[in-house]
């Protein structure tokens, strides 16, 4: 399928893998809408974005009535939602389940579940209307592993495969396709995120081994983003090759 002018839009495009997403789609001529909570640092990544047009707002996925307002104010033609790319999540702490704190583990559902919901609740009708969408989620191998002191974030990303295994059910007939892109460790600011700024906890995740890269799961986007339209590629699962499992990489 052709990417010229169709409108992509991403949640959570100021960093990583949303952010080569925005760059990888510019590049083939998509128009992009883009949404981050930290305005400066999708500002950063818009200059990084060519030969196409942008419109751009702060958006925290967490927040239902904020969502539906943004939506409703956005200019007619940039309502119609061709590819919606749910990128906007995180891991907050990696902690035994008896240790964990709450307000880490309402982040991770807060974001990663309830706010893709909403998002995709608000694109949503128009795709109906015009029988013709995209919703791409981004999964995780730990949504297929479950690994220990995860048990929250795999929670939220096992969430995401079941919520797009029953959107394929419910928008059977109306032409919309539902892929999931499930990633192993790509070097992105997610273990920052998770460490909370701790930056040696974060530099161990990948250390001695070659994690994927956030373009690397951009071309698996686009992949799924450009099939024929009778194509749905419903899931890709992509590791680093010296990653066979959520818990067994190889380390030099
Ligand atoms: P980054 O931390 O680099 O990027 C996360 C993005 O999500 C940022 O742009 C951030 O923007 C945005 N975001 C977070 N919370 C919110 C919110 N409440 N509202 C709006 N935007 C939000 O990490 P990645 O690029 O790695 O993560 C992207 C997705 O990929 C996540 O869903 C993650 O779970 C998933 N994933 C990552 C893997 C990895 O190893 N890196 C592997 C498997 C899946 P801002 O802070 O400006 O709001
Ligand atoms: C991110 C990959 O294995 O750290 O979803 O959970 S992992």
């Amino acid at each position: 399928m052709e990417l010229k002018d169709k409108i992509v839009f991403i949640t959570g495009a100021s960093s990583g893998i949303g952010a080569a997403c925005a760059r990888h789609f510019s590049r083939l001529g998509a128009k992009l809408l883009l949404c981050a909570r930290r305005l400066e640092a999708l500002q950063e990544i818009i200059t990084q974005c060519t030969n196409t047009q942008i419109h751009s707002f702060q958006l925290d996925v967490t927040q239902h009535d904020a969502i539906k307002k943004a939506f409703a104010s956005l200019p007619d033609e940039w309502k119609k939602v061709d590819i919606l790319i749910n990128n906007a999540g995180l891991a907050a702490g990696l902690d035994f389940f008896q240790e964990g704190d709450i307000n880490d583990w309402e982040t991770m559902i807060d974001t990663n579940v309830k706010g893709l919901l909403y998002v995709t609740k608000a694109v949503l009708p128009e795709m109906i209307a015009r029988n013709t969408g995209h919703i791409i989620s981004i999964g995780s191998i730990a949504g297929h592993e479950t690994y220990p002191k995860g048990a929250v974030y795999c929670a939220t990303k096992a969430a995401v495969n079941v919520i797009s295994q029953g959107l394929r059910m419910d928008l059977s007939g109306k032409n919309i396709r539902v892929s999931t892109v499930d990633p192993g460790a790509v070097e992105t600011n997610f273990s920052r995120v998770r460490f909370k700024g701790d930056e040696k906890r974060a530099a161990a995740v990948y250390a001695g081994m070659q994690p994927l890269t956030a373009e690397d799961i951009a071309n698996a986007i686009v992949y799924c983003a450009t099939r024929p339209a009778h194509v749905n590629v419903s899931e890709i699962i992509i590791m680093p090759t010296a990653q066979a499992s959520a818990t067994i990489v190889h380390r030099d």
